[in-house]
Formats: structure tokens, sequence, C-alpha cells
């Protein structure tokens, strides 16, 4: 049975699920997206992923043409429409068909899309034995270019520093911003734990304002941890205890070696342990609809 995708409005096979040539989303990246989680039937951070989202938007000048309930509706509806209870959604927005010109003026209908996919998670190995990452030549853009806080749909500053990681044979890249400050790994926020001590660089570190570093930050709380948002270096990861990254696809991932050097003794510390454990009750919890 072919997995059904909304679009435009209505629910369409994955055959039928197609996007004009001239759309600016294709032609130029020119659009904004989020990447979603549904725990247990239920969307995961709802309302956090849909103003992001119409942030994300606004910035761009793009016009949604849906409310935030009907777009959340029509999520829940491509969820049932697949019969899923625990899945992956990517809500695409793109500023919609166009002329070959940049003109923005020129697309009068922004296209919505949701897709749904079963769990996806990395493999086990990686959550029990952590990855390894690479410093990335490539810096994350500066928020005055395409502002990291904007979740657009172009995603070739990341891309290039995956690229990276992949030659390096490593499973991510550590991206620093044009200070030369640690910024965030390409589709992942970045934690160090130093004396039981957590830190997360700060939103104007060039970082996208990920959902799930939020819901660490508030798991941190719970737990009685020190959890504060400050710059720091490559040199504070090198040094640090433990070191994880956090995101809607991969949750929670511990990281064990970054530029060759181990972190802590190369294995997911205690506290890393600690948290990925609670992330899975919050989110059993936050499950119940
Ligand atoms: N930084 C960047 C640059 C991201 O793209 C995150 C941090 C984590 O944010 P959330 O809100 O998810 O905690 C992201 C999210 C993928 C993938 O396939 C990654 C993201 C979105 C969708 C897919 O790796 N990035």
């Amino acid at each position: 049975m072919s997995i059904k995708i909304f679009m435009n409005g209505q629910l369409v096979d994955r055959e039928d699920a197609k996007v004009s040539v001239f759309d600016h989303g294709f032609l130029y990246g020119d659009g904004v997206f989020e990447g979603i989680r549904v725990y247990n039937g239920k969307i995961f951070r709802e309302k956090q992923h849909i103003d992001r989202l119409w942030d994300s938007a606004k910035t761009l000048d793009i016009t949604i043409p849906m409310t935030k309930e009907e777009v959340i509706e029509a999520i829940y509806a491509t969820v049932r429409a697949n019969n899923f209870t625990d899945a992956y959604i990517r809500l695409i927005v793109t500023r919609g068909e166009g002329t070959l010109g940049l003109d923005a003026n020129l697309c009068h209908d922004p296209l919505v899309v949701v897709i749904a996919q079963a769990l996806s998670l990395y493999s086990a190995d990686f959550y029990e034995k952590g990855i390894k990452i690479v410093t990335a030549s490539t810096i994350r853009n500066p928020s005055d270019s395409i502002n990291p806080r904007v979740k657009s749909l172009n995603y070739l500053n990341n891309i290039m520093a995956k690229i990276e990681a992949y030659y390096a044979g490593c499973e991510e890249a550590l991206m620093l911003n044009h200070k030369g400050d640690v910024a965030e790994c390409t589709g992942d926020n970045i934690f160090i734990v130093k004396n039981g001590k957590l830190r997360t660089p700060p939103i104007n570190a060039c970082i996208l304002e990920g959902v799930t570093r939020n819901v660490v930050l508030e798991i941190c709380q719970e737990l009685g941890l020190e959890a504060s948002e400050t710059a720091f270096t490559r040199h504070d990861v090198y040094t640090a205890d433990e070191c994880f990254l956090t995101g809607s696809a991969a949750e929670l991932i511990p990281v064990v070696g970054v530029d060759g050097r181990a972190i802590g003794d190369g294995k997911p510390g205690p506290i890393t342990r600690r948290i990925l454990s609670a992330f899975g009750d919050f989110v059993k919890k936050d499950g119940q609809r």
C-alpha cells in the first residue's frame, strides 16, 4: 500500500505527491521545514515546532496559507492515514511556484507538505558506544547571513559540513561560528559536561534553537543538574568529561571522540546516560494525549 502524503490540502498517494520544477523550494531552497516526532499518537512539543515554523516563515516573508490549528490537524490526518502511532514527521512549506527569476512577489501560493515516516533511529550501537565527530572547516552561517535560527530548506551550509564528516569517517561534523566558538552539529545541538555541570552554546552562537535542546535543559532542571547556555571553544570540548548531541531525529546521542581526541574515557558518560534515560521517561509522560 502506498504511503499517504498531505499536499495542497489533500492526502495523496506518494506517486502523486509531485512538486512543480518552478517551485522556488526546488529552484532555490526557498522555504522552511520542521522535523517532528510523534510518540504514542501525540505530536511531541507541538507548540514549539509550529511556532518555530511560523517564526522561520516570518523572517523569510512567507505567509503560510493555513492556520496553526489546520497544520496540526494535517499532521494528525497524515499520521492516521498511514496507521502510525510513532512517527517521524517532515513538515515543509515552500514559497510555491514562481518564475525562473528570484522575485518572491511572483510566488502566490506557498505549498504545505506533510510526510510521515516510521521512526528511523540510528542503530542501537551508536547509542551504546557513542559516535565520533570532526570539526568541519565550513563554518556555520553568521546570523546576518541566513540566520541559523531559521530552519530553511537551504541546508547547503550543513550539507557541506556533513560531507566533510563523511570523508573523515565520522558520523557528524562539529560546526564553529565566525568567532571560532562552537555552534552546533549539522543536524543536532551539542552539550558538554565538565565536573558535573552541563554547557550548551547560547542562541546567539549561530545555532538553531533545538526543541530537543530545550527539553534537555528542562530535564536538567528536574534532575537538579546545573546547565548553562554559555559560549565555549573546541578546547572545552576536547577537555570535557562527556559530550552528547540532541535533535528530533537522533534524540540524544553520546559523542565519544572529537577530532581524534577521546572524550573522557572514550565511553558514554554517567550524566549522558542519566539524561538519556530521563529523556525516554519524559517522552512517555509527554506522550499521553
Ligand atoms: N541544529 C540543526 C542545524 C538542525 O537542523 C537541530 C539542531 C536539532 O533541533 P531539534 O528541534 O530537532 O531538536 C536540527 C534539527 C536529520 C534531520 O535527518 C535533522 C534536523 C531536522 C530534520 C532531520 O538529521 N535538524
